[in-house]
Formats: structure tokens, sequence, C-alpha cells
């Protein structure tokens, strides 16, 4: 009896990876072509003929490029061409078709509906499902995209969406080889040119949502705005699906599959004898959730459970409070929250019902606290504090009005207790690197750097505590910080005053908080003082300046260019 049900087991599992091998495949066109390429204008409507033959075959996207003439459409998105130009290796000429990223790249002359036809008998390891709509204003375009894994699959795989004008129609060609019709044309990648990473290795049944927009611009006509996607390994570049969007709804994947998004109310570090864990929780699946049933434990001890109730649809979401508890802290901690059920059911998909946060007991430090805030485009999202053990907030700040600009403070403590830094984001999505390049660093003077970071979504917490040590100097060693030029090309020029003689180190961090490059002064004198340094070994881009004198550090935006 054993041996059958292992038999009728190995039967089903073997009939169900024959059934994910078998999901069809959707060819992927990428062309790129030019309004004053003569060749182009010969060649484009034979592999126009083609595409419209085959509409339930292949999908297409035609990149403007910036040569051999003069060509508008190009000019209404440069970067995001030049960006799908250089990932297909950069020199070419035009026309140049590529099919499903590594299958045939060259001339159009190159392939035809056999070469679709070959590609479209290899079945795809994904389903991709998109869905377009239009703004009530119709301002802007909303895609939403589900990627699920029908077989297992690895790689460096990435969702790319193309905003496309189906068809633009001039009554005068805009450019010398007399075309008037441009089809597919590119306006806009989403979210940018490298598009969404997507997990390293999925197995089949895992899947990733996808949500984004695009505020239009320099689009032709809005009746002939679609969406096409696509998955393509970045490493071969080959295409595993591609997809034309749909306004019909998107199917979920689950009938009941709610997702633990985030969680919050402790940070990297913790010194309070309590805690109180919120989770943001999302009804990815097509049944109403009204009731959730949330776990969780601190270093595996006693569970402890919560339950939501409410009504969430499709990809509707709500921040849950968990009850306060108190903990007993080891040097090293694990808060693991995770689904119970929903609906009283259990979640169909688990794979995104647990989460698991690591902390540290917070370390005791010197007196001096520094908080050094580089605002990001979205400075009104931005809000911090700072709090005792008792919860009463001793300093606060934003939100902020200014993009880019550099806040320092500094706090000296003088009552011994835990304290809980919280940096807060409205919008939830951190201060980078969506909307500019934001970061904050929080400083101490004897222990170096408490916490720091960027990409924190909507919440970042770090706590120490302070023993009461004493004769902390907060006399300002360096003063009178000067960055110039910058921008800077070549060579940029410093100018400080040190209060006293100190050991002087110039840093430059790239965004990612990298050191990049170290400078040391040891055992400068008191004074005025300046260095010239050059600049033009890195990258054009956004750095930060970090100039430290003994304990005391003043941080600067740097922005280098070519
Ligand atoms: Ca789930
Ligand atoms: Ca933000």
């Amino acid at each position: 009896m054993k041996h059958i049900l292992t038999l009728a087991a190995a039967l089903f599992i073997a009939a169900s990876s024959v059934i994910y091998a078998q999901t069809q495949r959707m060819v992927l066109l990428e062309h790129f072509t030019q309004a004053s390429c003569g060749p182009c204008a010969t060649y484009n409507p034979g592999v126009q003929a083609i595409l419209a033959a085959n509409p339930d075959k292949v999908a297409y996207v035609k990149y403007q490029t910036s040569w051999p003439g003069y060509d508008p459409m190009n000019l209404h998105n440069p970067q995001d061409v030049a960006a799908r130009v250089s990932f297909y290796g950069g020199s070419f000429g035009v026309p140049y078709s590529v099919i499903d990223g590594n299958v045939f790249a060259g001339h159009p002359n190159g392939w035809n509906t056999t070469t679709i036809n070959n590609r479209y008998a290899v079945s795809s390891p994904f389903d991709l499902q998109v869905q377009h709509w239009l703004s009530p204003a119709q301002d802007s375009i909303h895609v939403l995209l589900i990627a699920k894994a029908t077989a297992p699959v690895s790689g460096n795989l990435t969702i790319m969406v193309a905003v496309i004008e189906k068809l633009i129609q001039f009554t005068v060609a805009p450019g010398t080889n007399l075309e008037k019709n441009f089809y597919h044309v590119m306006k806009k990648l989403l979210p940018g040119p490298i598009g969404t990473a997507l997990p390293s290795s999925m197995t089949a049944g895992d899947y990733v949502i996808y949500q984004g927009s695009w505020k239009l611009a320099n689009v032709y006509n809005i009746n002939q705005l679609g969406v096409v996607a696509w998955v393509q390994d970045r490493s071969s570049r080959e295409i595993h699906q591609a997809a034309n969007s749909d306004t019909l709804d998107i199917v979920p994947p689950y009938t009941t599959d709610l997702a633990m998004r985030r969680s919050g109310g402790v940070g990297t570090s913790w010194c309070q004898d309590v805690l109180k864990p919120w989770v943001t929780i999302r009804n990815q699946g097509s049944l109403p959730v009204t009731t959730a049933e949330i776990r969780y434990s601190l270093n595996g001890g006693p569970v402890q459970s919560h339950t939501w109730t409410g009504n969430l649809g499709f990809l509707e979401q709500a921040n849950i409070e968990l009850p306060q508890s108190s903990i007993t802290l080891d040097v090293q901690n694990h808060l693991k929250l995770y689904l119970h059920s929903v609906n009283g059911q259990p979640d169909l998909y688990a794979r995104n019902d647990t989460l698991v946060r690591s902390f540290y007991a917070a370390s005791q430090v010197g007196a001096q606290v520094t908080f050094i805030l580089m605002t990001d485009n979205k400075p009104q999202e931005t809000t911090w504090d700072i709090k005792d053990d008792q919860g009463n907030i001793v300093y606060s700040g934003g939100p902020y009005s200014q993009s880019g600009a550099l806040i320092q403070q500094t706090f000296t403590f003088t009552e011994e207790g835990c304290y809980t830094f919280t940096l807060r984001d409205a919008g939830g999505d951190g201060i980078c690197c969506g909307n500019g390049y934001g970061v904050y660093q929080l400083l101490n003077n004897n222990a170096g750097v408490i916490g720091e970071g960027d990409n924190f979504g909507a919440e970042a917490i770090h706590a120490w505590t302070i023993g009461g040590s004493s004769g902390i100097d907060t006399w300002q060693a360096l003063q009178n910080l000067e960055v110039y030029p910058n921008p800077v090309s070549d060579v940029m020029h410093l100018a400080y005053y040190l209060t006293r003689p100190q050991d002087v180190k110039v840093g430059i961090m790239d965004m990612s908080g990298r050191t990049v490059k170290e400078y040391a002064y040891p055992s400068t004198q008191a004074g005025s003082q300046q260095l010239s340094l050059p600049v033009h070994e890195f990258a054009p881009g956004l750095y930060l300046l970090q100039v430290r004198a003994g304990d005391y550090l003043q941080t600067r935006k740097l922005h280098i260019t070519d």
C-alpha cells in the first residue's frame, strides 16, 4: 500500500511538473530604428507585416535611436533608449532586431516568421499578467503586473515594463526617411531602464507583484497607450516571458493569500524592556480577507497571538499594532512574526507569511550623539524623534521642506538610561533612491556609527544606552568647513579651521555609504587649513564628503561631474 501511494505521489508530481513546464511563451521583439534611417524605411514594413500577422505570438517594442539623424521620438526619452542600446552591446547600426534577448540579434533580414515560430514553441517558466489604466484626470498611466513562476527558474531575473504608444501617425514625416507611421514606440521604462529585480531563485508557484505609474509626458495620443512587459535575465539577456497589457482585471494567483509586507516597532538595536511590534498585511488573494491571526515570539520564547478583523479587497493593506509585551533581551535577538490563519483557514501561499527581525541589545555609548541627514526630493515625508526609556520625546525634527539639504545636529545626553531614535518616512519608501538620494547617519563620539541608512522603508530605529560618563569635550574642534567648487570635476578645495591640534581625516563616501577614498592628516596644527584634492578618478555622481577632526565630524554633499 505504501508503495502504491508513493507511486501515485510520484506520478502526480511528474504530471504536475509537465503541466508547469507547458506555459505558453509570448516572444518579444525589441527593434531599434530611427525616423532618419533610410534602410529602416526599407525593412520596417516587412517587420511590421510579420508582427501584424502574429499578434498572439509576438509582443514588440521599438526604440527610436539617437542616430543616424533626427528623430523627435528619441528626443522625448533618449536616456531609456540609450540604456537599452548599451545593454545590447552599444555599437550597432539600425535597423537592428533583438528577439527574446539572446535568441537573435542583428539586421532584420536575419530573421523571419520561422524564427518567431521556433522560439514560440519553447515553453516559458513564467505566467505574466499585465494590466494598465489611466488616472481619472488622464495624466498618468498605472501598471499592475503579476509574474508567477510556473517552473523552477533562477538567474539575474528582472521585470521590465515599457509604456508604449501603439501607433504614432504623422501627417508630415518627422525625419528624412519619409516614414509617417511608427508602431509600439517606447515612451518610458518603469520604474527605470534596469527594471525591477525578482528573487534570484523561484520555484513553481512563487510570484511577484509589480505596481508602477508614469506621469504622462510627450504622448501623441493617449488612446494609443499600452504596456509591454517581460521577464529577462540581465546576465544571459534571455527573455523568459513577455506580455502585452490588458485593460481587464488581473487574476490573483491564489484565492486566500495574505502577505506580511513590513514590520516595525523595533530597530537594529534595542534597550527597552517592552516591545510593541507592528506589521503591515496586504491581501494578495482573490477573496476578501476579514480576519487574520498573527503570531509572534522573541528568541523562540512564548508565542503570542493577535487576531485582526476588518475587510481587505485585493491589494488592500492594513497596519496592525500588536499588543505590547515585556521582553528579556539577549545580546543578539530575533523577533519572528508570522501569519497563522486567514479567514479561519490556512493561507495558500506561505512564502510571504513570515517576517524575522534581528537586532542587538543596545550598547553603551558616549554622551554625545550626532544626527546627520541629507534630505531626498520628498523631505516633507521625513520626521524623527529621540525618546528616553519613559517614552518621553527628548528631541525631534522634521518634516523638512528643502530637497538635498544637509542637517546636522549634536545632542548631549546627561541622564543615564535607554534612548531610542526613530526616523520615519510618511511615504513608506525611505529616503533613497526613487526620489533623489538622501542618507542619514547617527554617530557617537565614542562608539562611532550607531546607525545609518537610506532605503529603510517606513521607519528606522536605533537605540543606545548612556552610562553616565562625563567630561566629554563638546567644543567643536572643526569649524567653518568650506568645499569649492561644488559641483567639481577636477580638483576640490577644502578650507576649515581647527580650534586645537587634531588628527584630521577626509573621507569620500558613495551613496551606498561605502568609503571610496580616505586621506589622513595626522597631527594637523590649530588654525586655518586648506587642502586641494583631485577628484577626476571618481565616476560622476553624488558623494558624501566627511571631514573628521578627532571625534568631531562634518559632512557635505559632493557633486562630481565629468
Ligand atoms: Ca500568504
Ligand atoms: Ca520617502
